[in-house]
């Protein structure tokens, strides 16, 4: 599930996938966890994929009860730890796509860190299962 260390780069990524998206829909996220193998604090800059005219870092913050988007200048990486990107969270933000995600198939996307090392990824598009909403559930107890 790992891939390897490429172009010198201390980290890691594990399990990178990108959310699958309906026909139509102009944005999409990757998410994975990194892993920052080396002894030195690193951060991820910036990130680039040919399935996207632009790809942004992201994260989520609570405004006034409200679950919003915020881009952020870096992610830190500090050294020897894990850093999830995960749905509800940080993530790789890509906007305006160039080709249909379809599950299954593999974007090809480059993270760049501050020491100037860069990761290549192939990361398969995937389905997010929502969340069940609560009158789902109530059908259960019939
Ligand atoms: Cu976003």
């Amino acid at each position: 599930m790992s891939q390897q260390l490429m172009a010198g780069s201390a980290v890691m990524a594990d399990d990178p996938y990108v959310r699958a998206v309906p026909p139509g829909q102009p944005n999409s996220a990757s998410f994975m966890t990194l892993h920052n193998m080396g002894k030195k604090d690193l951060a991820l800059v910036s990130a680039s994929s040919s399935a996207a005219e632009v790809v942004e870092l992201h994260t989520h913050t609570m405004e006034d009860g409200m679950m919003r988007m915020r881009k952020v200048e870096k992610i830190d990486l500090p050294a020897d730890q894990k850093i999830s990107l995960k749905p509800g969270g940080l993530h790789v933000m890509l906007i305006g796509l160039k080709q249909k995600l379809v599950p299954g198939e593999k974007i090809g996307l480059t993270l760049n860190f501050d020491d100037g090392s860069e990761l290549k990824l192939d990361a398969p598009v995937r389905k997010l299962r929502m969340k069940m909403k609560h009158s789902d559930h109530g059908s259960h107890n019939h």
